[in-house]
């Protein structure tokens, strides 16, 4: 273990600190960020806590709210206080920017480290690192967690995936991290230059930014013969390092003593217990560039309930279902990409490039779920392979879906997080 103390501290001495800290951080927000003091005075609470359940008086900070006050409104700092900037893609709108303080990059180094270490990564290592170096979070945090634990890091940074095989051969690599969508093309990309994934000396990796489903993992463990860790975060958090999965592979610890966590119901926001499927919030419990009090992720989770064998105290996630808006709503079904996902990475025919394609017929929801075959293959056999997950997709989320076979290398490949649905509705 990175932090042994910390990551097995007794469950009391831990909600002491939690609490010691939240106390802190709620009295800091309000001081010293205009936007928390409004909201906290026009909601007629104090900033005051007692006890950690105290947290559920609090409003929630939503991301529209981060928008509205970027890039530099959230800070509870001068700007000359912060030593670094990422932002998240900004796609569906205004980028949401965080500014680190020297602590802050700090904290994360840690947090990163401990997930790290936890998924096997050591000093001797040789750590790969194929994920876009820029405004984008990734890179930079398994930088420093990397650079914490002692391994040697190869920053090879945004694609060029022939070029990254190139790479892993000449060093030889022995772990690598990043974005599990990604990971899968470096290894088709290897297969296609005559180089076995499995034969390359990769045997760890650590994957996340986009729902992994339980399958994909399966699947690329087996490409690469990897261990295959998951690893969570957020830009408005720090980015990757909120929590990550242990060797028991069931569920992914939060660093309870920099993030606490509460789900929710998402359309109530009534707090729920453990167990409870809900909407997963998070509080900064150590920022100090940009702290941010119960934000509202959108990510579909549940808390376990019990402790892990590995030993650690940090309580646990189940890995994230799905973002509450890309949940799809398909003649009257609720549905997550992943739920289809886990379906078609079931049949060994198929590659792992897929996408669903959402149309109106009629004034019908429509679907249709276009997956690349694994080797070139006749109509009659591609047609056979769509009937069996034509049915399987049926059984699972009892809808009816058109199931296209696709040629290899038909649909588009990206080198950040993959697009999985056209919803042309
Ligand atoms: O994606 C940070 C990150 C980088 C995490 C690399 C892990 C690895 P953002 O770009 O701000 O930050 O996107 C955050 O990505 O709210 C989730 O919806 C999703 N996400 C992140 N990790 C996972 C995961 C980075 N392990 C958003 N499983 C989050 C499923 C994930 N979804």
């Amino acid at each position: 273990m990175f932090n042994e103390k910390m990551e097995k501290m007794p469950r009391n001495k831990l909600d002491e600190l939690k609490l010691k800290r939240l106390k802190k951080i709620v009295r800091y927000a309000y001081d010293n960020v205009p936007f928390y003091r409004k909201k906290f005075d026009e909601a007629g609470v104090e900033p005051t806590i007692k006890k950690l359940e105290d947290i559920e008086k609090l409003p929630f900070t939503t991301k529209d709210e981060l928008r509205k006050n970027m890039p530099f409104g959230m800070l509870a700092v001068p700007k000359d206080e912060c030593v670094e900037l990422h932002s998240s893609s900004g796609t569906t709108g205004i980028p949401i920017t965080v500014c680190y303080t020297r602590n802050d990059l700090e904290v994360w180094a840690e947090v990163m480290a401990r997930s790290l270490s936890m998924a096997g990564l050591t000093k001797k290592d040789i750590f790969q690192i194929p994920v876009p170096y820029g405004t984008f979070t990734g890179a930079f945090g398994f930088h420093y967690g990397g650079q914490k634990v002692g391994a040697l890091i190869i920053p090879t940074g945004k694609g060029d995936s022939e070029r990254q095989i190139r790479l892993m051969e000449y060093y030889g690599t022995t772990f690598i991290a990043g974005i599990a969508s990604y990971a899968i093309h470096l290894g088709q990309t290897a297969m296609k230059m005559g180089i076995e994934p499995s034969e390359l000396n990769v045997r760890n990796g650590i994957f996340g930014a986009e729902t992994f489903t339980k399958e994909m993992k399966k699947r690329l463990s087996k490409m690469w013969d990897m261990d295959v860790h998951d690893i969570y975060g957020l830009t408005e958090m720090c980015g990757p390092g909120v929590s990550a999965d242990c060797d028991t592979h069931d569920g992914l610890h939060i660093w309870e003593d920099h993030f606490l966590p509460e789900i929710i119901d998402p359309d109530t926001g009534d707090v729920l217990g453990r167990e409870e499927e809900g909407e997963l919030v998070l509080t900064t419990l150590t920022k100090e560039g940009m702290p941010i009090i119960r934000y509202r992720t959108r990510d579909i989770t549940f808390l376990y309930d019990g402790t892990c064998e590995c030993g650690r105290s940090h309580v646990r996630h189940a890995p994230i279902k799905g973002r509450s808006d890309d949940m799809l709503i398909i003649k009257g079904t609720n549905l997550f990409p992943g739920q289809i996902e886990d379906v078609i990475m079931k049949d060994e025919r198929v590659s792992e490039n897929w996408l669903m394609v959402i149309e109106k017929e009629n004034d019908m929801d429509m679907v249709t779920v276009k997956i690349e075959s694994r080797k070139k293959i006749g109509d009659d056999e591609a047609n056979k392979i769509a009937e069996d997950i034509r049915k399987k997709i049926r059984v699972a989320t009892t809808l009816n879906m058109n199931v296209e076979i696709l040629p290899p290398d038909t649909l588009p490949k990206s080198e950040g997080k993959v697009k999985r649905v056209i919803d042309r509705r």
